[in-house]
């Protein structure tokens, strides 16, 4: 096989309207960073990294057997991944059962004339299997660079283009295939094997698909370099942020302000290829890829391609199933509306409005389903949010470490008297995080851990009125100025405490060190408005800030703390920003509690 240089970039622009800025560019983020990306299945997310997962944490439902290389036999995708994730080793083969040491395995090559083969096993066929050569309609750099990334070369491809069949010299000693099949890789993978394969067509006079594999010693000096890769792949400046990976780890992606082409730009500077809106396969951490506005019409197309794709089974496929699986386990964000019962609700907020600090409206009797109210030897000073299981989040503030001191009221609305969904649990154990200073409210976090009920393995009975909030894996999830929505018992305007839970939209902040100076601290964040007319007060501690993804899925991002007074212009309320203690509280609840698609 034969290497050419890389392509030299004839002057690199310091400047790009599509690429982010220096800051971003030089945390040399990849498609490992999982803050701003989903990890694969076999993988998950740890302290921002995506780390290999041990192959039983794999799901086994809706799982299809995969072949290795090494003639063994997996139960899934998922599993076969996992193994070569931590060995390092591309073992995929193919999908099936069949796998004794007699069936040919799967193998790429690429051609001194820069053609791509690829021999694709089948147990039915005489010959064990099939030598294709790879279609050009939807060959990229993705896929290039795995291929020459499985044929030796680390860091992928320099070009992806095409040769023209007939000009295909038939050299003897190998016969040319008749026919093509399309390759569609996402870039992660080791070998052309794990990318989706299918349409197999005949050739006729057409193109078919080539790859110059990237050779470091001819590259251009860093200094001319178009893009230098978190790899040190060197790429032309547009073939960054286009939602191609590129430079084989995604980093050409990762930072960017727009996306060329049309490609799509999630909120965390991430693009994404057009095949990846409404696919079924959520991208973009908050959803926005399959939000309604993308599936519609998209979704024709995703079926034509997986039963085009019935002749070879496609990873994509497990993948979305393993999510489906995931997703099943842990139910949390999203409301039972059909508890929600606005017919009974005097809303007094909207016709005689007294300026209140949260500048809030009352609730509907069972509409934030999450909210808790801590009880402190009988009196309510504090809230709380419900994540799931026997576990509640509120402020360190709100609490000691005297689990019998304290009560949980679910589905509370009027603060003294109980409704009939109103659930009172008693506290096993309260979790202050470590390094909470009561004097800078740094770390004003809690873990409230709820008794069991008796003889059960659970701590509340089924309540409709009772749903639990997600907890965010990443501080990107959610952007300033996102509005979000508070609740409480705290004080409004005048001064008094609420006797029914109001809630009141706001929105988040950036830059709050410019309000607060140095009070202000990692793990903080702010919310509110500017104008001070809407806010949390003293009485909504520990209470939920919950933001809503494109989906309507709820998360908390954040916990009422504290503030300089109520409703100050200039002053917004402080959070505890829940992102940023994500793995102290997994540490606590474990995995399965609160891990949605990074688990
Ligand atoms: C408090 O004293 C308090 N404006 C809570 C929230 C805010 C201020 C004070 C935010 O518990």
């Amino acid at each position: 096989m034969v290497t050419r240089p890389a392509p030299t970039t004839p002057e690199a622009p310091v400047r790009d309207e599509f690429l982010g800025p220096p800051e971003c560019q030089s945390k040399k983020l990849t498609r490992a960073s999982c803050d701003l990306v989903f990890c694969p299945p076999w993988e998950r997310c740890i302290e921002g990294r995506c780390a290999c997962k041990p192959p039983y944490l794999c799901p086994t439902e809706d799982v299809a057997p995969v072949c290795g290389r090494d003639h063994r036999s997996y139960r899934s995708y998922c599993q076969l991944m996992a193994v070569s994730c931590r060995t390092k080793k591309p073992i995929m083969s193919h999908f099936g059962e069949k796998c004794g040491e007699s069936l040919p395995k799967f193998r790429s090559s690429i051609d001194p004339d820069r053609v791509v083969r690829v021999f694709i096993p089948d147990a039915e066929s005489s010959e064990g299997g099939e030598e294709l050569l790879v279609c050009w309609k939807i060959w990229n750099m993705a896929a290039a660079n795995v291929a020459c990334k499985e044929n030796g070369h680390p860091l992928g491809a320099a070009t992806a283009d095409f040769v023209l069949y007939n000009s295909v010299k038939d050299d003897h000693s190998r016969r040319l295939p008749r026919s093509c099949v399309s390759v569609r890789c996402q870039g992660y993978e080791t070998s052309l094997a794990e990318c989706v394969i299918y349409d197999k067509a005949r050739i006729g006079g057409r193109k078919v698909a080539a790859a110059t594999c990237y050779d470091a010693s001819q590259a251009p000096k860093e200094e001319e370099c178009g893009f230098t890769c978190a790899n040190g792949k060197c790429v032309s400046l547009n073939q960054t942020c286009n939602g191609v990976d590129d430079c084989g780890d995604r980093s050409d992606e990762m930072c960017c302000r727009d996306c060329r082409n049309g490609s799509l730009r999630c909120k965390t500077g991430v693009c994404l290829p057009p095949d990846a809106l409404g696919d079924g396969q959520i991208d973009c951490l908050d959803g926005e890829d399959e939000s309604q506005k993308y599936t519609m019409g998209n979704s024709e197309i995703h079926s034509d391609i997986l039963k085009s794709s019935q002749q070879y089974v496609s990873p994509k496929k497990e993948t979305i199933a393993n999510r489906v699986h995931l997703e099943s386990k842990l139910y949390c964000g999203i409301p039972n509306i059909t508890t929600v019962d606005d017919e009974e609700v005097e809303e007094r907020g909207r016709t005689n409005r007294v300026k209140r600090v949260v500048g809030g409206v009352p609730a509907k009797p069972t509409q934030i389903q999450w909210q808790i109210a801590l009880v402190d030897n009988r009196k309510i000073d504090c809230g709380g949010a419900y994540i799931g299981g026997c576990w509640v989040i509120t402020a360190a503030h709100c609490v000691r470490p005297n689990p019998s001191a304290f009560m949980v009221k679910f589905s509370l609305w009027q603060k003294t008297r109980a409704q009939n969904t109103t659930d009172i649990v008693p506290v096993e154990e309260i979790y202050i995080h470590p390094k909470y200073n009561a004097s800078t409210y740094e770390n004003d976090i809690a873990l409230v851990q709820l008794e069991k009920l008796p003889y059960k393995d659970k701590c509340l009975e089924d309540n409709p009125a009772v749903s639990a909030v997600c907890v965010p894996w990443s501080a990107q999830l959610f952007q300033p100025n996102h509005t979000c929505s508070i609740s409480g018992w705290g004080r409004t305007a005048d001064g008094r405490a609420s006797q029914v839970l109001l809630w009141a939209n706001v929105s988040l902040i950036a830059d709050c060190q410019g309000f607060y100076k140095d009070r202000f601290k990692p793990g903080m964040m702010c919310a509110g408005d500017l104008d001070g007319s809407v806010d949390s007060c003293q009485g909504d501690s520990g209470g939920p800030l919950v933001c809503e993804d494109e989906l309507g899925v709820s998360y908390l991002w954040g916990i009422v703390s504290w503030g300089e007074r109520c409703g100050q212009p200039g002053f917004p309320g402080v959070y505890t920003q829940v992102a940023h203690y994500f793995d102290w509280i997994r540490l606590h609840t474990g995995w399965p509690a609160v891990t949605k698609f990074n688990s």
